[in-house]
């Protein structure tokens, strides 16, 4: 088995389990309306994302190798296009744009990712499409490309909310470039916004790439470092950080060398110092697969996290309100006997009826009884509303939020958990609930933790290393160099080695 083989049995593995083992459950509860998988299953994805003009277009062109994208000064082109792989025309023919499909076509397949942008209605619908393209770039991805954020523009009109719609592609793309070019290099309030609201904390780092593009249009060494400094400021106003991110310094050298806009010998001398970043660039957009499988990891550690919180609250509540109809089902036992007692008291006090040994426990009883169905149908069921209503109120107290992943966990399940509460009376069954709990809390605690020791493992291995699951050894070359196992299978508990 080879590499690319051995990551994607791993990411198929990951898919299934939480087709299988979360999305039910997410579903049952209303924690998603959708099966979770909807949003991983396809290709790994790569968001290009940044000002107008900055020259995502062109770098997206450049990598693929063919003019696929219009390109302009103006803002040209404002529409949101998925571009993706298509084998149908030979990678060796000139690259071109095979079928272009719709907006509409592309929110209502359910083999593609999208379904979820629905709800931004028909004018993002005509501001959506898809790309097919021969492009040997494309061959293990997908890569999306935005229109540029504005200053000026108001979200009215655009027609639709423009920062939802960059957060929801953010929250599944596996990468996300953010492109800056000198002219601009202090408006990234929009681009920060967009992504630190959707993406979660810990993978926000990891999945995001600055880039600084255009560098040739410095026309000194100077000048570069100006904007770059510029740039590394604003980003850590934004992040809040001191620390600055990693920012790659690029330029498309098809348009730089075109006449116009031809360097001059000053700028040649510093720019061959910076030539090959758009190389290192184009390799880090091609290791997407990768970061692909650390995303599902972190998806299946998020939502089984937050599943597990989900249904622990539940069950607590469910517990409290057993227990609460234990005591009240009890209370009114209670006072029916007393108010049965009463009535036969009153009957001897009063001598309304004849004292016999039939009639007084019979009177005694049947009021007792009485006052019990008067008890259940209607003080204990606007007792039990009055609980319910407290449960609700006291929602924060039905599990321990003792640290901030605690706290984040239930801000993101809390209103589910109301919602849910609401709409069962809180009448589920506790063992239902219980087995569903015993299996969400086995993928949190072991699933995605095998999975990342797979992942560890497999940062170790280089390229040209095979993969075989049956023989135990790994090879480089031909060349036996230790006996290693990778890890074990999540389902089968097979331990999986390379050669
Ligand atoms: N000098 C120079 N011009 C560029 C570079 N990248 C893009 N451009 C030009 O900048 C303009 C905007 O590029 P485009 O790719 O359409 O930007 P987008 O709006 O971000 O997609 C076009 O005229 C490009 O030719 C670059 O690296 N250097
Ligand atoms: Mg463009």
């Amino acid at each position: 088995m080879d590499r690319e083989t051995y990551i994607d049995t791993l990411r198929s593995e990951l898919v299934d389990m939480v087709k299988d083992n979360l999305s039910p459950v997410a579903i049952d509860y209303g924690y998603s309306e959708a099966p979770l998988e909807a949003n991983i299953k396809w290709r790994p994805l790569v968001l290009v994302i940044g000002n107008y003009s900055s020259g995502k277009s062109t770098l997206i062109n450049d990598f693929l190798g063919g003019n696929i994208q219009a390109t302009g000064q103006a803002p040209t082109d404002d529409s949101f296009t998925v571009i993706t792989y298509d084998n149908s025309v030979s990678e060796s023919e000139h690259v071109h744009t095979i079928e272009e499909r719709d907006g509409k076509f592309l929110m209502n397949d359910p083999d593609y990712p999208f379904e979820s942008l629905k709800k931004y209605g028909q004018r993002f619908a005509a501001h959506f499409r898809l790309k097919k393209v021969n492009s040997h770039f494309l061959k293990n991805l997908a890569i999306i490309d935005t229109p540029g954020m504005h200053d000026s523009i108001s979200e009215q009109d655009r027609g639709y909310n423009y920062q939802h719609v960059i957060g929801d592609l953010a929250e599944i793309a596996d990468l996300i470039l953010v492109l800056f070019d000198p002219h601009k290099a202090g408006t990234v309030q929009e681009a920060h916004t967009s992504l630190k609201d959707t993406l979660p904390t810990k993978t926000f780092e990891d999945r995001v790439l600055f880039v600084l593009n255009r560098i040739d249009e410095c026309e000194t060494l100077m000048d570069l470092l100006r904007v770059y400094g510029t740039l590394c400021w604003n980003l850590s106003q934004m992040t809040g950080r001191k620390d600055i991110p990693l920012i790659r310094l690029t330029y498309s050298p098809h348009v730089s060398h075109q006449p116009a806009c031809e360097p001059s010998q000053e700028q040649i001398a510093y720019l061959q110092f910076l030539e090959n970043q758009r190389e290192e660039l184009k390799e880090a957009i091609l290791k997407a697969p990768q970061y692909r499988l650390d995303h599902l990891a972190t998806f299946v550690e998020i939502h089984s996290e937050r599943l597990t919180h989900l249904l622990e609250s539940l069950i607590a509540a469910r517990k409290k309100t057993i227990l609460y109809k234990a005591k009240s089902i009890i209370t009114g036992i209670m006072i029916s006997l007393i108010g049965g007692g009463a009535v036969s008291l009153g009957l001897i006090l009063t001598n309304l009826l004849p004292i016999d040994q039939i009639v007084l426990p019979s009177a005694a009883g049947g009021s007792a009884l009485l006052f019990f169905m008067i008890w259940l149908n209607s003080i204990q069921k606007m007792l039990f509303r009055k609980h319910l209503d407290h449960t609700i109120k006291e929602i924060d107290t039905l599990t321990p939020l003792e640290t901030q992943t605690r706290k984040d966990s239930w801000q993101a399940i809390k209103n589910t958990a109301i919602r849910y509460i609401k709409k069962t009376k809180n009448t589920s069954s506790l063992w239902d609930m219980q087995a569903d709990y015993a299996m969400v809390e086995k993928i949190h605690s072991h699933g995605a933790k095998d999975v990342r020791e797979a992942l560890n493992e497999l940062s170790g291995i280089r390229d040209n290393m095979s993969i075989d699951p049956k023989a135990n050894l790994l090879r480089k070359e031909d060349e036996f160099i230790d006996i290693y196992p990778l890890g074990r299978n999540i389902f089968t508990g097979a331990p999986i080695y390379y050669t």
